[in-house]
């Protein structure tokens, strides 16, 4: 196994020449989605992928162009999300959101055209290197990133907000906001890699806790982090249906440790070494950023 550092490396490599790949983007919006794209994320959710790919025997090369699909559509949901109209968040990534940068029209754009290009991106590969698997790993990303998933979860967050949260709420909102696009990576490298459905519904239980816990992590950061390490504003989240609205701080942090223990516990019936994956669940537990 390579490290998480050698992984980021090779997506922080891959997304600029991928995106340019899909040929005469106006300059604008390349420079829009540029931007954020490049902007410094943590990468979890492509090294994710490349990682669990290589662990079931797959082919890095093969699975780089979904990876750098992925993060794109991550960095899609969080233009979008911090447009006027959702959060209106002024800061991302360290860096003015995009609309602050560009304006609303281009930044609802450069959303735009992220999504689309990360699907262009997968189903051009599939058809072009004839990746067997290719098109099953781009109806995953779908699944998880659509109006089942992702979006299923946000429109929850944007509807529920000033409501008193439940845990059935909050659950649904953690579960498609959040872990859908935690088990999108997992899924995807163990299906290019060729992994049976059994080990494909062991990540994808990995997938379920560590989303939990990213999440419940990302909600105590909202109360008690540090604006300058994690890039955006703090405070954000207060009439939202956040973890710690349900169950107080204290509460929160031994609920995120409890799924970080669940998502190490999914991987145990792998047949391969899974320490990296553990690692992620544990670093969660303490992260700034
Ligand atoms: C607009 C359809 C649509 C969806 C938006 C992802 C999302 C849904 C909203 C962003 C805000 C948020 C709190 C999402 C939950 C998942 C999460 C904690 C995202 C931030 O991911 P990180 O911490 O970000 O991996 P970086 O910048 O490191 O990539």
């Amino acid at each position: 196994m390579r490290t998480e550092n050698e992984y980021r490396e090779i997506v922080n490599r891959a997304l600029e020449p991928q995106l340019r790949s899909l040929g005469d983007v106006p300059g604008k919006l390349m420079d829009a989605m540029l931007y954020s794209l490049l902007a410094g994320g943590k990468r979890l959710r492509p090294v994710l992928l490349l990682a669990f790919c290589e662990m079931a025997g797959g082919d890095l090369a093969e699975a780089l162009p979904f990876a750098c699909a992925l993060e794109m559509i991550h960095t899609y949901s969080l233009i979008h999300d911090d447009l006027p109209g959702m959060d209106n968040d002024e800061l991302r990534r360290g860096r003015p959101t995009n609309h602050i940068q560009f304006g609303e029209g281009l930044a609802i754009l450069a959303g735009d055209g992220l999504l689309n290009s990360a699907f262009e991106i997968c189903l051009r590969t599939s058809i072009e290197k004839d990746i067997s698997n290719g098109l099953r790993a781009t109806e995953i990303l779908a699944r998880h990133a659509g109006v089942t998933g992702m979006i299923a979860g946000q429109v929850k967050d944007v509807t529920l907000e000033g409501h008193k949260p439940t845990e059935e709420s909050v659950t649904y909102i953690h579960t498609h906001k959040t872990s859908d696009l935690l088990q999108a990576p997992i899924e995807m490298g163990l299906c290019l890699a060729g992994a049976s459905d059994d080990v494909i519904e062991c990540g994808r239980q990995y997938g379920l806790h560590l989303g939990f816990a990213f999440q419940i992590r990302d909600d105590i950061l909202d109360v008690t982090g540090d604006p300058s390490l994690l890039g955006k504003n703090i405070g954000m989240d207060q009439d939202k249906q956040t973890w710690v609205a349900l169950r107080g701080l204290e509460q929160a942090e031994k609920d995120a440790e409890q799924h970080a223990q669940f998502a190490i516990e999914a991987l145990k019936p792998m047949p391969w070494d899974h320490s990296f994956f553990d690692q992620i669940a544990l670093a969660n537990l303490n992260r700034k950023q």
